[in-house]
């Protein structure tokens, strides 16, 4: 009853922003991402009779028990899947640099899934594990699969038909993510209390589930044409969208600081100079820059000037879950 997977993060193109259920984990809109190679969460998961309550170890150290109830509680939906009472011993480690502004909880509970779900006997295919993960963390739901993916919002009030589905293979189309850790100051305003507050007050919110209908159809033909420039305005057009509902909550708040934003001019720069290179913001300060593996190293050259970068991780389009072998 044990098992072993190992996760990578994703970074969203079209963000997911917002929930039309907390509970489920059922998002008011669907979102796109693209798989990285370079981060990723390794989980093993041992279900053991002996064991009196769920025991979580991170990064070789017992978890705080806030993070513990947290998995417990996945763990509660995985055996009452399986019609099992038997409690797990969870031990991850996270190969994502918190710093680098990446949500671990996309590959940890897409790791955690899909390990917990072999452990306990339970056959479930990708799309099941995608479910399943979903209601772990949103963004997990499309760490399940490699490449470039959709996750679909659905319409069901049970979350029957929300779920990721891969839209193009990681060898299709090989782009180049660089993560671009800024210095940062600012406490921020975690993404779940983000996306919450904007639902509920943002006057801008109508616009941004509007907005993104359309962006949905333009990335997509982008990848079908593999059109750079498509792709790359949407992703940046799209990103600057989803922070503006944020301005318009209740109370404000922003994930940029002046870091961020003399990262996004030196982008808007560098197309100037005939670059191709476009940006992406998630809820927090640092910056994701996509562009062709011809102009990385000029990219990479250009942002290293700014006094405010303090480190670039490269990555490349990742693959899906993978089951380890102890
Ligand atoms: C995304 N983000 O599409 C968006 C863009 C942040 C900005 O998914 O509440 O950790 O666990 O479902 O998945 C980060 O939020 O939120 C996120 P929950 P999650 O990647």
């Amino acid at each position: 009853m044990r098992a072993t997977v190992k996760a990578h993060t994703n970074i969203a193109l079209i963000k997911y922003w917002g929930k039309r259920d907390e509970q489920l984990f059922l998002p008011t809109n669907n979102s796109l991402s693209v798989t990285l190679d370079k981060f990723y969460t390794i989980t093993t998961v041992e279900f053991d009779e002996q064991l009196k309550s769920d025991q979580f170890y991170l990064n070789e150290k017992q978890a705080e028990s806030e993070e513990t109830e947290k998995v417990a509680v996945f763990l509660d939906r995985v055996r009452a899947k399986a019609n099992q009472t038997i409690y797990a011993k969870v031990t991850s480690k996270n190969y994502v640099p918190t710093a680098a502004g990446f949500a671990s909880s996309a590959s940890g509970y897409a790791a955690l899934a899909a390990a917990a779900a072999k452990a306990i006997g339970l056959n479930l295919n990708e799309r099941e594990l995608s479910q399943l993960a979903r209601q772990g963390s949103g963004s997990a739901s499309r760490s399940i699969f490699g490449g470039y993916v959709e996750w679909q919002k659905g319409i069901e009030a049970d979350g029957s038909d929300c779920y990721a589905t891969p839209i193009l293979d990681k060898d299709a189309w090989d782009l180049r993510v660089l993560s671009v850790e800024v210095t940062t100051k600012a406490k921020k305003v975690l993404s779940r209390e983000g996306m919450k507050r904007t639902v509920e007050t943002s006057p801008f919110f109508a616009g941004w589930l509007e907005a993104v209908e359309e962006d949905l159809i333009t990335i997509k033909e982008a990848l079908q044409e593999k059109d750079f420039t498509k792709l790359g305005q949407v992703v940046e057009a799209n990103a600057l969208k989803m922070h503006a509902t944020t301005l318009g909550a209740n109370p404000p708040f922003m994930y940029w600081q002046s870091a961020t934003v003399e990262v996004m001019q030196e982008v808007q720069a560098l197309r100037e100079r005939g670059i191709e290179a476009y940006f992406t913001i998630d809820a927090g300060p640092n910056v994701k820059v996509v562009c062709q593996p011809k102009d990385e190293q000029a990219v990479q050259d250009a942002l290293n000037v700014l006094s405010v970068v303090h480190d670039i991780h490269h990555c490349r389009v990742g693959p899906g879950i993978m089951y380890v072998t102890d």
